[in-house]
This record gives C-alpha cells, structure tokens and sequence, in this order.
C-alpha cells in the first residue's frame, strides 16, 4: 500500500489546489475529494501512485493540464482522474471512445497545397509526433541504466538510416558544449532544459544521461531521444509547405518504426507520458505572423479556440512570443486521425490568412 506520508502529501496536494483561487488547471477541476480519497491508496506494479500524477499540477499552480502519467498502467489505475481530464483536453473523448487505426494520410498529401506560397505570413512549419519505446515505463519509472540502453539502441537505429534525404547524426547532450546546445535551442530544433513542469513530474532525473538529439544535414528531419518522452519524431522547414513537411515526417517514422516497437494502448492509441498528447501524439504548427487579427490577444484567442487551435509562444509551449510571430498548433491528438490532426491546424491556419487578408 501506499505510505502514510505519500498520502498525507496528496491530501496537502488536494487542499492547495483548493486554495489556490488563480489555478485554473484541469488538475484542479477534476481532482475532486472523492477522486482523492477513492485513489490515494492505490498504486501501480510500479509502485507509482496518486502523488506521481498530480505532483505537477500541485508544484506549478500555473499549469494548463498538470497531470502525467508515470507508467502506461497509471492511465487505467487513475482513470478517475485521467479519463474527465482528456476529455476535456481533446474536445469530448469519452471514456468509452476509441483511438482510430492510425491514418497519417500518405495518399492525401497531394492535398495540402503551400499555405504561403507567397512568404507572407507563415516562417516555418513543423510536425511532431511522440513514441514510447515498448517494454519501458515512462520517465518518472526509468533508471540510469534504462537510459543509457535506451539510447544506444536509439544510436543504432539512427546509424542504419541510409535515405539520402533523412541521414544524419546523433548528438549526445553529455558533453554537448553549451554554445552549441544554445544555439539548437534558441534556432528551434532542440528541447530546452531544466522544464520546470517535468522536473517536478521526477521527469528530469539523471539529465543529461540518455538524452540527444540526432538530425539530418539540413535539420530538417530530428529525433530527440528521451526527453519529455521516449521519442519526439520531427520534421520542419521554413515556408509554409505542409504536404512536404508531413510527406517526410511519414518517411522518417516509418523508418524508425521498422526497427523499434512502440507503445500502443487498445482505447487511448500511440502512449506517452502527458495525456495532452495521446492518441495521435500529433502536433503540427506554424510560426505565423497575422499583425492585425493577432492585434487583441483575447479576440485572437477566440479566433483560435473555435478553430480547435492552440497558440504558443515563439520558444515552445509556456514562453512568450516576440515580433508578433505566434506558434499555432492542432490543440486535439485524440480521437481523430493523424491526417485529421494535421488537417485541422491546416484548415484553421488557412482561414487566419483569410481573416488577416481581409482585415482592413
Ligand atoms: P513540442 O512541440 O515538442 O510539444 P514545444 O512547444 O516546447 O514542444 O516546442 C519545441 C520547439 O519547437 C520550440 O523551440 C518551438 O519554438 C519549436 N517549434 C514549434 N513549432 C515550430 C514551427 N512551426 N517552426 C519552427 N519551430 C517550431
Ligand atoms: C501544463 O500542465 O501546463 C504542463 N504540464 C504541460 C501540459 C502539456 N500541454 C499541452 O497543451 N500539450
């Protein structure tokens, strides 16, 4: 059973959030007292419990979601708590909904015209997707040494890709100089470090140990290995070519798909470590610059919201934008296709090139 003192922390855990009159988390609102009392008891083959879920969500008051998984068990165990969370994340997945087969729309690309052939408004598109690596648990769970296997079988696989266009390297963040590790981050194409929400999910332990970053020549194509999870699988460009963009996101995976069996729950689809990103682990965005439909960030917002978009800031999720450049991404991965995910960040980011169009 679960300690004295772990559950004393989750009660504490409870009344914060109660008290906290600013949080405005999904944590909050679904982790109710009989949420609380019904699960502090329990806890996973793993050991993980209550207080690996929602400690977050407790530390950082500030988050949107504040809940992660520690193992893939802990979705089912905690379905209390996760299932009213996801619903409300991805747009009504119900408890009794089921991810489709995947469908990453290898025969609709021909589809997704240039959103921006003319470079007005869209710098660059990116499409990622995350993976869990089977027989592994999720950071929260992972030890030194599955860190360590983790990633030389990661270096393996990266070293038998031979496709012209795909073909990289794989660079350790052991040992990474800081000016180069500056640079991947501050250009886009590297997690940053020291993510207070993860850190205080346990998510950071052993950092930088099994952590990297392998990408292609051009950096259109990268892989970081073990951060928030086992895999995020990217591709980007500068322009607004989504159908490229996801045409070689499509090749890179199925690449690293041949060699390494990923996670996939019957209801919830492909797994990883925060419910926002179940399913289809689909996020597709633009950094877009619309001046004057962005002009009033609450009525951009709105825009935003009815187009099922999400809006980030120019350094990733909880940074702020700057010159007016704005991250728009699909917000739901769950319960739709992967070509459906990427098709609603390309409808909706059409219709604000419309909308900034027709602004006077
Ligand atoms: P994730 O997308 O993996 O959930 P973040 O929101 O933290 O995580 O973004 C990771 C990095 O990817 C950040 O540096 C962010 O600026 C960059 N990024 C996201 N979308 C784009 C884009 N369309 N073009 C260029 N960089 C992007
Ligand atoms: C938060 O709750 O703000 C962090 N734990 C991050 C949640 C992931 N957010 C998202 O929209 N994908």
């Amino acid at each position: 059973t679960v300690p004295a003192d772990v559950q004393k922390k989750i009660e504490e855990g409870f009344a914060k959030l109660q008290g906290a009159a600013d949080c405005k988390s999904l944590l909050k609102k679904h982790l109710t007292k009989e949420v609380v009392d019904k699960n502090k008891s329990k806890k996973t083959r793993l050991g993980a419990s209550l207080l690996d879920v929602i400690q977050s969500g407790v530390e950082n008051l500030d988050s949107g979601v504040g809940v992660y998984a520690p193992d893939a068990e802990a979705y089912t165990l905690f379905s209390d708590l996760f299932n009213p969370v996801i619903e409300e994340y991805h747009n009504g997945f119900k408890s009794t909904d089921t991810q489709p087969a995947m469908d990453l729309g290898e025969k609709n690309i021909g589809d997704l015209a240039d959103l921006d052939p003319e470079n007005k408004f869209i710098v660059s598109t990116r499409i990622r997707c995350g993976r869990s690596l089977q027989g592994y648990p999720f950071n929260p769970c992972l030890n030194e040494t599955n860190y360590k296997m983790m990633e030389s079988r990661m270096k393996e696989i990266f070293a038998g890709i031979t496709d012209p266009e795909l073909k990289g390297t794989y660079y350790p963040l052991t040992g990474m100089d800081e000016e180069t590790k500056k640079k991947l981050i501050a250009d886009h194409f590297l997690f940053k470090e020291g993510d207070r929400f993860l850190k205080a999910a346990n998510a950071n332990r052993f950092w930088p140990t099994g952590r990297g970053i392998f990408h292609n020549e051009k950096k259109t194509f990268l892989v970081w290995v073990n951060e928030e999870d086992h895999l995020r699988i990217i591709s980007m460009q500068n322009g607004g070519n989504v159908g490229e963009v996801l045409g070689r996101l499509i090749k890179g995976l199925n690449l690293v798909a041949a060699k390494a069996p990923f996670s996939r729950h019957p209801r919830l689809g492909w797994l990883t470590f925060c419910p926002t990103n179940l399913g289809t682990t689909v996020r597709a965005s633009v950094h877009i610059k619309v001046p004057k439909i962005s002009a009033k960030a609450d009525e951009f917002k709105k825009i935003c919201d009815e187009m099922k978009l999400q809006i980030r800031g120019i350094h990733g999720e909880h940074s702020e934008t700057k010159d007016g450049i704005y991250d728009v991404s699909n917000k739901q991965r769950l319960g739709l296709t992967e070509y459906q995910a990427v098709r609603q960040m390309y409808d909706g980011v059409k219709k604000l090139i419309e909308l900034e169009k027709a602004a006077a």
